[in-house]
């Protein structure tokens, strides 16, 4: 493969400083993302089988949120608990060997490399969300406030947000506020318990929000400081996102001690 053929264009490095993200759509084929869905179910299904052991460690519950340590994962369970899903498991990749193969993937760092500056790239973090029919709304947030405790270079990440499945406003889809990166890491709600500090008062920006509503297979990469939230999935299909943050190389994985350069084999 190419590499400098899959960097950023000035267009998108424009786009990514005016706006905080630029996409590419259709970028993975039907025949790579049967199989990355058929990993991601092969990774919900580990983590709901390992919380009906008996020696699991407890949820802790946050304001309304159920969270737990599974399988090596932080496990965001759904709001309603009926669904019995899990909403997000970080990380994840280490669960199924796709989606390890996945973050080495130079459709998915070699756009970011000229904005995270560096030859060398390692991962920060990587996330699987899964949005179920009826799954919740995720508030408006950043990621910057989430992770400043524990980045070693906060200013240097980019995400890089994978779309499993077509996403849409009726299933869902991510919502982002173009040029919202440009206040920096913004104010969290008031007065709405510990989770509220970590989302959005959008009322305090100006700024029209967009549906980032692109088909499967389609890539988004975006600023830490973009403010993006999600409504709640009033389809009947799954909605499923891969998020992997790159790093400059060497640095540690978010809240492990662990590294993981990327692989760059071409
Ligand atoms: O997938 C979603 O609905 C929201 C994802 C998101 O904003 C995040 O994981 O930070």
């Amino acid at each position: 493969m190419n590499i400098e053929a899959l960097e950023a264009t000035p267009a998108e490095l424009k786009q990514y400083e005016e706006q905080g993200f630029f996409y590419r759509t259709r970028v993975f084929s039907d025949a790579e993302l049967a199989q990355l869905r058929e990993g991601a179910e092969n990774i919900h299904a580990k983590i709901i089988a390992e919380a009906k052991r008996e020696d699991v460690p407890p949820c802790d519950r946050v304001d309304n949120q159920r969270y737990q340590s599974l399988c090596g994962s932080t496990v965001k369970w759904e709001w309603d608990k009926n669904l019995e899903a899990v909403r997000s498991m970080e990380p994840a990749c280490h669960l199924d060997s796709r989606f390890e193969a996945l973050v080495d993937d130079p459709r998915l760092w070699a756009p970011t490399r000229k904005i995270v500056g560096t030859p060398e790239l390692s991962v920060f973090s990587d996330k699987l969300n899964v949005k179920r029919p009826g799954g919740a709304p995720f508030p408006w947030h950043q990621e910057s406030p989430y992770w400043a405790y524990g980045a070693e270079a906060l200013d240097k990440l980019v995400s890089v947000l994978l779309y499993l499945d077509d996403a849409n406003k009726e299933n869902g889809c991510l919502w982002v506020i173009p040029g919202s990166h440009k206040h920096g890491v913004l104010q969290g709600l008031k007065n709405r318990g510990v989770l509220g500090a970590l989302y959005t008062d959008v009322d305090l920006i100006d700024g029209e929000a967009m549906p980032a509503d692109f088909p499967a297979g389609s890539v988004l990469y975006f600023h830490p400081d973009l403010v993006h939230g999600s409504q709640s999935n009033r389809s009947n299909t799954n909605r499923r996102v891969f998020v992997v943050a790159y790093q400059p190389g060497g640095l540690h994985r978010w809240r492990l001690n662990k590294k993981r350069q990327v692989k760059m084999t071409s």
